[in-house]
């Protein structure tokens, strides 16, 4: 079906194209470069550990800077719209002796910043609570020994300055998202002293000073990781309750709730208490395995309710990390898959729909949530792709490959 077709069939269902096409141009979605490396980061050559891992080992991957901004260049190339990268500590670029994490500063990110001004990237950012020797048993601003918790502290309030560093510079707001591993193997005596030490800790991060406008903490929530099956400090309740009385955002991630869990139900509840909801798109097969995500049921359900509370509450990163496969092929599908049910998303009418499930027409309202789903949503893409000047169907992947050729396997 061609566009002008398409756009006829939506207009009949009182949804305007147009304005779809310029509202899905204006969402931005923070491109997490840890896709890039598999979680290494530049400041060992030991990769992932201390409650994250991956798996694979697909040639190619970015060892250095370089090589790491080049890789996420082309990709960005392949994905429509302006969008923004998301960076982790342990990205920080290093002269000839690694600046350990408790006394990093904004030097070790002033190239990331100067290429994300050239690139026009927005830049969100992460403290690095893993892959560190003060990982001590599996904790870290939990921890019982007051000198472990006091260098994670550390590290949580150089990375508020890096955070706020890098939203003036790019005159951009930037996300700065804790995620620590911190928990139990096995079923712990005490549930309780961990929690309220995290609580401490954090409270002495933040009450660091900082520019509340252009450095938007958000915290994010863990059922359970590798290592840590029994408990984690940063439980959901732990989460809500520590985000909702400090007046930080609290974080979803798609992976960190019991596999059964409707995550996108959770959205609404997040944004009537919050105000913004924080997400990281990211697809558990099993367990927290960070697949790269599908245009799946429950992809198409978080996008369904990001549209309908409105995209602009959404502070949209990708997170998760495929060792197996082309690294920056992982990166486009992802983003692009992220934008396609975006798009679906903006081509329902949610107004009807709702109106139908407030008069109590329950069947109508299943038969066309189900009708919908089969109108021309290509179409619309193929559009969208076509003015941002990006390849619209499958023929981004012949240009991933000759990169691949070209670059990637000669390293
Ligand atoms: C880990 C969390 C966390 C990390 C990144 C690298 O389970 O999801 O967000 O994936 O910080
Ligand atoms: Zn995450």
């Amino acid at each position: 079906m061609s566009y002008k077709e398409a756009q006829k069939k939506y207009a009949k269902i009182g949804i305007d194209t147009e304005k779809v096409i310029k509202s899905l141009a204006g969402i931005p979605i923070s491109m997490h470069c840890w896709q890039g490396d598999d979680v290494g980061g530049f400041e060992t050559t030991g990769g992932a550990s201390g409650g994250i891992q991956t798996t694979g080992n697909y040639p190619g991957k970015a060892t250095t800077p370089e090589q790491l901004m080049a890789d996420i260049e082309f990709a960005m190339k392949l994905i429509p719209g302006k969008h923004r990268v998301n960076l982790h500590a342990c990205y920080g670029i290093h002269k000839d002796k690694v600046v350990d994490r408790d006394k990093l500063g904004v030097e070790q990110f002033k190239p990331w910043v100067a290429w994300a001004k050239k690139n026009g990237f927005g830049l969100d950012f992460n403290p690095t609570f893993f892959s560190h020797a003060n990982v001590v048993d599996g904790l870290t601003l939990s921890s019982p020994d007051p000198k472990i918790r006091q260098f994670w502290i550390k590290h949580g309030i150089q990375c508020l300055k890096i955070a706020e560093y890098m939203a003036k510079e790019l005159k951009s707001p930037c996300a700065i998202n804790f995620w620590c591993p911190d928990g139990f193997k096995d079923e712990p005596s005490d549930r309780l002293g961990p929690r309220q030490r995290m609580a401490d800790s954090l409270d002495k991060i933040f009450k660091t000073k900082y520019d509340k406008k252009m450095v938007l903490p958000t915290f994010e929530s863990k059922l359970f990781g590798i290592g840590v099956e029994s408990y984690t400090v940063n439980s959901h309740e732990f989460v809500m309750g520590y985000a909702q009385s400090r007046k930080i955002l609290a974080l979803l991630d798609m992976g960190h709730f019991h596999l059964t869990e409707n995550v996108a139900d959770k959205i609404s509840s997040f944004l009537m208490f919050f105000g913004k909801v924080a997400f990281h798109i990211s697809r558990p097969v099993r367990w927290d395995s960070d697949h790269v995500i599908r245009q799946n049921d429950d992809l198409r359900a978080a996008a369904q309710e990001i549209v309908k509370m409105g995209p602009e509450n959404f502070l949209i990163a990708l997170d998760y990390f495929d060792a197996s496969i082309c690294r920056v092929a992982a990166w486009v599908l992802g983003m692009r898959n992220m934008q396609k049910e975006l798009l679906k998303a903006m081509l329902t009418p949610n107004a009807q729909l709702k109106a139908m499930q407030d008069a109590g027409e329950f069947t109508a309202q299943l038969v066309l949530q189900e009708e919908y789903k089969n109108y021309p949503a290509e179409a619309v893409w193929d559009e969208f792709c076509s003015r941002m000047k990006v390849p619209a169907g499958e023929e981004w992947l012949k240009i991933v490959q000759k990169y691949e050729k070209d670059v990637l396997l000669k390293r």
